[in-house]
């Protein structure tokens, strides 16, 4: 049994992962290959991004079949194997359920564009308004979300690319299907479930246009969503004990998520939200680029932490995933400060209350590979885009700069694993081409040096399982004000840790309330990123990227 408050999630994204076999792409056996990698650094559940068939036009989250594994990646034996050999280390596998959306090459699709009634109500089919798509709602990938379809002279709805046709949750044959489909891989040994974009699958009942906005407040934190999940919880996980959820909510409120996550409402153990991703989204548009808003960061971690709290919900914490940048070259220093400013923005969200995830290649500090033309790119989100802001008349090296900063792509390159060809990646070509990184960061590396990222990600979660107060403690955010200190406390009986972050190049000071000095009998210094970092004190000075934990028994 593990305790889901206790522990920490690895995320894989196979593609890019260990490639065994030399066709360039990561695969079960690379997987395999390194869980005593991963049992070194100790987590507990390994997310597999998606490995079912898929013509990969979304890199696996268009799904034509939910019941095997793609040839790319292997065969049902391969996982099978991994999931004996993960539990072995007493690691669990978490899986990628995509479920509000299929590819146009699964079956059900193909039956529905044969004209058979029952499948095209597993789909949104509308007819066209005065030879107009039905409402003018922007797929999240660019372009109308609306895709004609000749033969009936109507559209389906793809609020991803057109390929990933929406399923109608309204069908009640829709989600029978989907607790098939669930139960089947639960009853492989599966422990964890990461639900895709979830909270998009309760679509209104009136399809209608979108006066100020891209459509999304049509579709998220729907009518019926609340319902949709809990029962989806009592058809399939909620009859096992001890399996772990989270579901990625797009665009979400608290209150949901406080519904979402609270375990008397009987839906998920967590919520993935991505508010404080968007703090260099200039004007809320990603494709953009702008200096992170360190102010709203901080106001986002307090109102989300200390308001799921109170709900009694639980947060996903993460920086990382594979649509994000990488997190030390997006709100770090990945030049002369690499070291220090991955280690201080581990330590800012592995001791907040929650559960942690670490994206591949994070645990030893990653960077974005900065791409100087679009041949480098696969990302079906970053080619669209590019090509929408050609048409709008940017010029392309301004563009190439966006994507450098924003494309999904900066994450997904394969993982560094030595100084050799290729990275040791694969023996083959990469599907997609290795940061010029690789031999300034690289996992051999990084295992030889026990100063390394790797070390303080492995000790923080060690941490997590030893002290009682990161896991179930209570948080409180203090020196709201400071400029370059990102500060909170964590609290349980008699024990207090304050965790201070500077997220600036420079020297900065802060003073600390004397209620956290006085009665401080026991103190120490829990961890840190300098080898000399002072000692608990009312007035403190933090050097670049400093950051310290401190424990005070009372
Ligand atoms: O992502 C949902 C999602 O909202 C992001 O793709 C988001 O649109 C993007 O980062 C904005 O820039 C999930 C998966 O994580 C993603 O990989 C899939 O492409 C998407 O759903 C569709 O399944
Ligand atoms: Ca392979």
């Amino acid at each position: 049994m593990k305790d889901f408050k206790k522990s920490t999630v690895y995320q894989i994204y196979p593609k890019s992962f260990y490639d065994t076999n030399g066709d360039g792409i990561g695969d079960l056996n690379g997987v395999i290959e390194k869980l005593d990698y991963l049992k070194t650094l100790g987590i507990d559940y390994i997310w597999l991004t998606p490995f079912y068939p898929s013509p990969q036009v979304d890199n696996g989250y268009d799904i034509s079949d939910y019941y095997n594994i793609d040839p790319s990646f292997g065969t049902l034996e391969d996982f099978k194997k991994l999931v004996k050999e993960a539990k072995a280390r007493n690691i669990y596998i978490m899986l990628d359920m995509v479920l509000n959306h299929t590819s146009t090459e699964h079956n059900w699709f193909k039956r529905a564009l044969n004209e058979e009634t029952k499948y095209k109500d597993f789909y949104i089919f509308k007819e066209s308004i005065n030879n107009e798509p039905p409402t003018n709602w922007q797929s999240k990938f660019g372009g109308n979300a609306w895709e004609y379809v000749e033969a009936f002279n109507e559209y389906y709805l793809h609020l991803f690319d057109r390929t990933q046709a929406d399923l109608n949750w309204d069908n009640k044959e829709v989600r029978k299907e989907i607790y098939n489909i669930v139960n089947y891989w639960l009853e492989k040994g599966v422990k964890g479930l990461r639900f895709d974009v979830i909270n998009l699958i309760s679509k209104p009942e009136n399809f209608e246009d979108d006066l100020d906005g891209d459509g999304r407040g049509f579709y998220t934190d729907g009518s019926k969503i609340h319902e949709y999940i809990r029962e989806l919880n009592e058809n399939t996980y909620g009859k096992y004990k001890n399996i772990m959820t989270v579901g990625e909510m797009s665009s979400t409120t608290v209150e949901n998520c406080i519904q979402y996550s609270n375990p008397k409402e009987k839906e998920l153990s967590m919520v993935f939200n991505f508010h404080h991703l968007k703090v260099d989204y200039y004007k809320g548009n990603k494709w953009t680029v702008m200096d992170f808003d360190f102010k709203q960061l901080k106001e986002l971690f307090k109102v989300w932490q200390e308001d799921i709290q109170d709900g009694n919900g639980w947060n996903a914490l993460f920086w990382c995933n594979h649509d994000q940048p990488r997190v030390v070259s997006r709100f770090g220093e990945d030049k002369e400060y690499l070291k220090e400013s991955a280690k201080m923005l581990a330590t800012t969200i592995h001791m907040m209350r929650g559960t942690p995830y670490i994206f591949q290649g994070e645990e030893f500090g990653m960077t974005n590979p900065y791409f100087d033309t679009i041949e480098k790119y696969r990302d079906v989100e970053s080619i669209n885009y590019y090509n929408i802001l050609m048409e709008q008349g940017k010029a392309e090296a301004e563009i190439l700069e966006i994507l450098k900063e924003k494309s999904r792509d900066n994450s997904r390159t394969p993982v560094q694993w030595n100084d050799k060809e290729n990275a040791g990646f694969t023996k083959g070509t990469p599907w997609i081409p290795i940061s010029k990184e690789y031999k300034r960061i690289n996992a051999e590396k990084a295992l030889y040096n026990k100063d390394s990222i790797f070390y303080h990600y492995q000790k923080l979660i060690q941490l997590r399982k030893d002290y009682e107060v990161i896991s179930n403690g209570n948080i409180k955010f203090i020196l709201e004000e400071h400029e370059n200190v990102l500060s909170y406390v964590r609290n349980l009986d008699n024990i207090t840790l304050i965790v201070l972050n500077n997220f600036f190049n420079k020297e900065v000071k802060l003073e600390l309330l004397d209620e956290y000095l006085n009665n401080k009998s026991k103190n120490k210094i829990l961890i840190s990123n300098y080898k000399d970092s002072s000692v608990l004190d009312k007035n403190l000075t933090l050097r670049p990227f400093e950051s310290i934990v401190y424990y005070i028994e009372t």
